[in-house]
C-alpha cells in the first residue's frame, strides 16, 4: 500500500553516457539505475538498466549477487522509467521511446499496457502518485518546468509549474509521507525537495554524494516508514550508497551490484 505512494525517478540526462572499456569488476557502461519496489513488500530496491541489450536488472535483496530478475524490455535507445501504473502495490517497468510513453505492468517481457504520447521527446520522464491515489502516472520536466499527468494517457499536463535549476537533475518522491510525491532537483550533489507539486522554494535542501553520482530516491526501509530518501549511485565503482533520512550524513547502507565478470554478473 505505502509502496505505490513512494516514487523515485533518478534522471537519465547521462544515460547514454561516453562508453569506455569494462574494467574487470564494473556495471556496463552507462548502465541505468533504477529504484522500486519490485515484489511488493513496501520496500524499494534498486535496479540497472543495460542501455545496450535494453535489459532490466532488479534486485529484491540488498545482498550482493545476481539480478533477481533479468529481461528485456523496449529497444536500444529508450530511457527506462519505473511506477506502479495499476496502483496493485507492486513497481514495474515502462520506457520512453522520444514523446512515446510505454508502461508494462510486469516485470517480464511483453507488450506495454499503456502506449500513448506526452510531451517532447526532449523532456526528461518522470513517474509518481502526484494526487495520491494509489496509482503512479508520468510526467516530464523541461528545463526548470515540471509537467505532470494525473492518468497514463494522452492529454494536457494537469499540474505545470517551475522549480529548481533548469540543469538539475529532477527527482520524485513521498518526502513527508502524505501519500503524494512530489518534485525535487539534484545539482551537485545538493538535494532541493519540495512537499508541493508548485512553484516555491524548496522545504528540504541537504547535500548526499558527490557531484557525478547519479541520484536516487526510495523507501529503502519500508514499510518502517513511508517516506522516501536520498541514494546516489557512483558509476564508477556500481555502487549503491543509500540513506534513511533526508539530511547530510553517510550512507546507512552501500552496495555493489551489477558488477561484470568478462560481461556478466557473477
Ligand atoms: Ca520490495
Ligand atoms: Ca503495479
Ligand atoms: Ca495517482
Ligand atoms: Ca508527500
Amino acid at each position: 500500500m505505502t509502496s505505490a505512494r513512494l516514487r523515485r525517478v533518478a534522471a537519465f540526462t547521462w544515460m547514454m553516457s561516453s562508453c569506455i572499456a569494462i574494467p574487470a569488476s564494473a556495471c556496463g557502461p552507462g548502465w541505468v539505475p533504477l529504484v522500486g519496489d519490485w515484489d511488493g513488500d513496501g520496500s524499494d530496491r534498486p535496479g540497472l538498466y543495460d542501455p545496450v541489450r535494453s535489459e532490466f536488472h532488479l534486485w529484491n535483496k540488498l545482498e550482493a549477487g545476481p539480478a533477481d530478475l533479468v529481461f528485456a524490455y523496449g529497444n536500444q535507445g529508450d530511457v527506462p522509467i519505473v511506477g506502479d501504473w495499476n496502483g496493485d502495490g507492486t513497481d514495474t517497468i515502462g520506457v520512453r521511446r522520444g514523446a512515446r510513453f510505454l508502461l508494462r505492468n510486469q516485470n517480464s517481457n511483453g507488450f506495454s499496457d499503456f502506449d500513448f504520447l506526452f510531451g517532447n521527446p526532449n523532456d526528461t520522464p518522470l513517474s509518481g502518485d502526484w494526487n495520491g491515489n494509489g496509482t503512479d502516472t508520468i510526467g516530464v520536466r523541461r528545463r526548470d518546468r515540471f509537467l505532470l499527468r494525473t492518468t497514463n494517457a494522452a492529454g494536457p499536463a494537469d499540474v505545470d509549474f517551475t522549480f529548481g535549476p533548469a540543469d538539475g537533475i529532477p527527482v520524485t518522491g513521498d518526502w513527508n509521507g502524505d501519500g503524494i510525491d512530489t518534485v525535487g532537483v539534484v545539482q551537485n550533489g545538493v538535494f532541493e525537495l519540495r512537499n508541493g507539486n508548485a512553484s516555491g522554494p524548496p522545504d528540504l535542501v541537504f547535500a548526499f554524494g558527490v557531484a557525478s553520482d547519479r541520484p536516487l530516491v526510495g523507501n529503502w526501509n519500508g514499510p518502517i516508514d513511508a517516506i522516501a530518501t536520498v541514494g546516489a549511485f557512483r558509476p564508477s565503482t556500481c555502487t549503491f550508497f543509500l540513506r534513511n533520512s533526508n539530511t547530510t550524513g553517510p550512507a546507512d547502507l552501500s552496495i555493489q551490484l551489477g558488477l561484470l565478470h568478462d560481461g556478466f554478473e557473477p
